[in-house]
């Protein structure tokens, strides 16, 4: 078996049909996506790499970007997507514990990126832009367009999605074949994907919610995609009168809502809206009905195991929760004791399934804190099945997500470990320590706060520590604001308590 040959099964009959479309006027057919990806498959397999080796991958969004993912999985190899916002210290850091055969970037960050990766022995590196240019289709354009899947075991990896930690550095989640197909069919019959589909596809393409839930679900069911770069309300309102699908974080929902031009009209042709990879609020939830006609539809999944719980396609959906277990998948809410909870009480969400993860690439301790002794993985998130929310009574057999045990920030749908940030916090000049926290944010839903006690006499300036930070970090991890506070607060056992933080700061 092989992913790419399980999702081209969904391919249309007419190869000369709209796959994609871009905002550019650009129309790429499902031809297209044969020959660009077998031409691609081709160099990569001229390169005589070792099976299994790692495609390191940082490149905007286009649709190249995604012909080179079906390409790698075509040629057997392990597709590891980096966040486009990840700076030098980042990658260096995903490199050299990838340690990846090749790596492509953007033309202009070539010059520092491969140097990293040519210190880390990584073999090739190419560049692959927006606008169609670079060596990696230079370099492809001499290969031959026909190319015979290489076939591989339902357990042999497809990609590695590096996920931060609460503590140390970043995992590699290894995600199989089985795990990324399984997923993609038990979601293609859950969400009622139908001949004439057509998705709005505007979410990043490095992480699971763009690359596999949304991405994977329109090339299953062969559906054309209209692919935006990034998030544009002007564009979402501008296409979704030709759509019927589109998936997004809160964020996307609740920038509509704020779009003068966004009302029941523009959506008559929409069948689905679908959210995750954060809470949404059920404030949005409500607005979004009353203004679209639409009931958003929340689903919850994470890189470690894709997508374990959605609201139904054809039931109830509820705001404020992330609906039913999918077909195929086991969830249990478990409570410190080890006890499982009934309806209305609060403990651990446990998952098992052939979604879940192989393990954390080359940590075999950590993968094994992570599962139960009985083979269950611990999500981090703290739920209930059923119970109550501002909508309602909800069922029993639909789970409600009430926390995370986790220290864990989701901002705009990317996960910001609080331990990371204060770490560098904690190396600046006058600092003698820090905690960060996320606040209630309207446009991202949570926004990352750090609250930092200078060392005795040090004068600390904020917006200084705020712009040195990001030319060190992801900006989506940058603090939005930073508070100066003489000492922070501690429980009994030394511990800061963050809640504390949180009340005073919000
Ligand atoms: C951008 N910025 C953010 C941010 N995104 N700050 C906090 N959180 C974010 N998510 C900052 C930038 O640093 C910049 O700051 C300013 O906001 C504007 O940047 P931008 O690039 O113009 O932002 P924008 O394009 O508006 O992006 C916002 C967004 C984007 C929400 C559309 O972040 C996004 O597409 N998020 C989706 C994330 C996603 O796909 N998650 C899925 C994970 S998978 P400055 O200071 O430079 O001006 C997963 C599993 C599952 O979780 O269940 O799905
Ligand atoms: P990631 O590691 O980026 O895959 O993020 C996974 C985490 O996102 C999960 O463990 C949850 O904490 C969170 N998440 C995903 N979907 C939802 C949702 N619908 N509601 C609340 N949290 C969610």
């Amino acid at each position: 078996m092989n992913l790419y040959s399980i999702l081209e099964q969904g391919f249309p009959k007419n190869p000369e049909a709209c796959a994609l479309e871009t905002p550019e006027g650009l129309y790429y057919s499902w031809r297209d996506i044969d020959r660009a990806t077998a031409m691609i498959a081709n160099l990569l397999k001229s390169l005589k790499l070792k099976p299994g080796s790692r495609i390191a991958v940082q490149v905007e969004k286009s649709p190249e970007a995604l012909f080179l993912y079906l390409a790698t999985l075509r040629a057997g190899y392990v597709y590891l997507p980096l966040n486009t916002a990840y700076q030098a210290a980042e990658i260096q850091y995903f490199i050299e514990n990838a340690e990846p055969a090749v790596v492509i970037c953007s033309s202009k960050n070539f010059s520092w990126i491969s140097k990293i990766a040519f210190k880390a022995d990584t073999e090739h590196v190419f560049t692959l832009d927006e606008n169609r240019k670079g060596s990696l289709l230079e370099r492809a354009a001499v290969h031959s367009d026909r190319f015979k899947t290489v076939d591989k075991k339902e357990d042999d990896l497809a990609a590695i999605l590096y996920t931060s930690g609460t503590t140390g550095r970043s995992k590699g989640a290894m995600l199989t074949h089985r795990n990324l197909s399984s997923n993609a069919q038990v979601l293609k019959d859950f969400w009622g994907w139908k001949k004439g589909d057509v998705l709005l596809h505007a979410l990043p393409i490095f992480h699971v919610h763009g690359l596999f839930v949304a991405a994977h679900g329109a090339l299953l069911n062969g559906s054309k995609m209209i692919w935006l770069p990034r998030l544009d309300t002007s564009q979402l309102i501008r296409y979704l009168p030709q759509s019927t699908v589109m998936m997004g974080v809160p964020t996307f929902y609740v920038r509509l809502l704020l779009d003068p031009d966004f009302n029941r009209e523009v959506c008559k042709n929409m069948r689905l809206f679908v959210s995750g990879s954060a809470p949404l609020l059920t404030e949005t939830f409500n607005s979004f009905e009353k203004v679209s006609g639409h009931t958003i539809l929340e689903r919850y999944g994470m890189s470690e195991t894709v997508m374990l719980v959605s609201n139904p396609y054809k039931g109830k959906r509820i705001g404020g929760s992330v609906g039913q277990v999918l077909p195929g998948v086991q969830v249990r809410v478990v409570s410190d004791q080890g006890k499982l909870c009934g309806t209305n009480e609060i403990g651990n969400i446990e998952v098992r399934g052939p979604n879940v993860f192989k393990g954390y690439w080359r940590m075999p301790e950590k993968t094994a804190e992570e599962f139960t002794a009985d083979g269950w993985f611990k999500t981090g998130d703290v739920g209930r099945w059923g119970g109550e929310t501002s909508a309602g009574k909800v069922p029993s057999n639909y789970i409600c997500i009430v926390g995370r045990s986790k220290d864990l920030i989701i901002s705009g749908g990317y996960n910001v470990y609080p331990k990371e940030i204060e770490s560098f916090i904690d190396d600046m000049n006058g600092v003698e320590e820090s905690a960060v926290i996320g606040i209630p944010h309207p446009d991202f839903g949570e926004a990352v706060l750090a609250v930092v006690v200078p060392k005795p006499g040090a004068k600390l300036d904020s917006k200084q520590m705020i712009d040195s930070l990001k030319s060190r970090i992801a900006n989506f991890k940058v603090p939005k604001r930073i508070e100066i506070i003489p000492s922070l607060p501690r429980n009994a056992m030394g511990k800061v308590q963050k809640n504390i933080l949180r009340q005073q700061f919000t």
